[in-house]
């Protein structure tokens, strides 16, 4: 017998329900780093009751100093509750097992501002499952 289940919560770009949790993909530079963008993006899903966990990506991008500040700032997004990651450099074995480990048997979205490497992110963590660039239906 087909049964709705409950929408525990739900998003309509991209329709889908039921999330556990969510990568919030964050770039160092290229489109700048912005807590205010951030604190958007994270009051978004708390309002749909999302859990968001923080990828840093990028941080080839920027200079030592700056990814010190940055990282500053996400150590107090940690003490608040949220899981961050950012390898240095990008897409280190490690961090990406961390990741994984982080959504296995959990329903994830990836979310972020355009260009923030969703896609490229989502390539390493599982390669070969994305989309070709510019066939996706959608993102
Ligand atoms: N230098 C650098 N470029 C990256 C990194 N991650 C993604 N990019 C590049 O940033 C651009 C946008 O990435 P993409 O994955 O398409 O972003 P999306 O729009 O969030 O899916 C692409 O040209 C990627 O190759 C990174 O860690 N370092
Ligand atoms: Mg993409």
């Amino acid at each position: 017998m087909l049964r709705l289940k409950p929408r525990l919560n739900a998003l309509v770009r991209p329709p889908v329900a039921n999330i556990d949790q969510a990568i919030l993909v964050v770039a160092a530079a290229q489109p700048d780093f912005s807590l205010n963008l951030l604190d958007r993006f994270l009051v978004y899903l708390e309002g749909k009751q999302i859990h968001a966990e923080i990828y840093l990506t990028k941080t080839d991008l920027v200079a030592p100093a700056r990814l010190e500040e940055i990282q500053a700032a996400l150590a107090g997004y940690e003490q608040i509750g949220y899981a961050t990651f950012a390898s240095v450099p990008p897409f280190e074995a490690a961090t990406l097992a961390a990741v994984r480990a982080s959504f296995k048997d959990k329903l994830t979205i990836f979310t972020g501002q355009t260009g923030a490497g969703k896609s490229t992110l989502i390539n390493h963590l599982v390669p070969g499952s994305s989309w070709p660039r510019g066939r996706s239906p959608r993102h």
